[in-house]
């Protein structure tokens, strides 16, 4: 699989498929999910090769009290709708990223955001993972093939992906893999490993 080493915001080259019909590839829906400022804007901003939406707030005073900013201190702005972006995996596979809002007063919009995706990227902070449990379990209720992407932040402990899952209580066909949401090779491996699950788990 080739992915194309487009930078985000660099749209001037159109895609083989944008210009030729014929070689118009499957395109899916994946959706990135996960706590409060756990990385799904910075994940879905790594890959995607048009510049992705994004509906970011600033946080002010207001959201004192609600939003827990201990583990991440320097955060300024947070999703207010959803984030969107697009990968092109190979000549016969495209992917739209649809990052939901964190915050739980946001969570009225998963319904739709959901709708249609093959899949979801569950993303994981090791020192609040009890912030993933209802995307957890909001994917297991509607039968969602998800993985769980562990990211690192300097200076927190590294857990091996095996005691992520015993900590989640994950069976054991839902991957868990360690990432770095800055880092574009990172984030596609992690998609194409969404991509294998779910294509494992779709009727023959
Ligand atoms: N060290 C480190 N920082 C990261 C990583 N991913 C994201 N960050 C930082 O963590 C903060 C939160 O990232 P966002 O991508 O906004 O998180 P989010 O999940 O979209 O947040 P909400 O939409 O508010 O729920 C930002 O300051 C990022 O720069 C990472 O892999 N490592
Ligand atoms: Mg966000």
């Amino acid at each position: 699989m080739g992915a194309k080493a487009a930078a985000p915001g660099d749209e001037g080259e159109p895609q083989g498929w944008q210009t030729d019909r014929s070689k118009a590839p499957v395109a899916t829906k994946i959706v990135v999910a996960g706590g409060f400022g756990v990385g799904k804007t910075t994940f879905v901003g790594s890959v995607s090769e048009i510049t992705p939406l994004r509906t970011e707030a600033v946080m002010t005073v207001a959201s004192e009290g609600l939003d827990d900013l201990v583990a991440i201190p320097e955060k300024a702005t947070t999703t207010v709708a959803m984030d969107f972006g697009r990968i092109t995996l190979d000549a016969e596979l495209v992917l739209y990223l649809f990052g939901t809002p964190g915050q739980k007063r946001f969570w009225f919009m998963w319904d739709d955001l959901v709708r249609g995706a093959i899949g979801a990227v569950v993303m994981a902070d090791t020192r609040r993972l009890t912030e993933c449990f209802p995307a957890l379990d909001y994917f297991e209720s509607c039968g969602l093939p998800y993985i769980v992407a562990v990211n690192h932040f300097e200076g927190t402990a590294r857990y091996a992906p095996e005691d992520v899952r015993e900590a989640l209580s994950l069976p054991s066909y839902v991957a868990v893999v360690d990432i770095d949401a800055r880092r574009r090779e990172s984030v596609v491996d992690a998609l194409l490993t969404l991509v294998r699950q779910a294509l494992d788990a779709a009727p023959a």
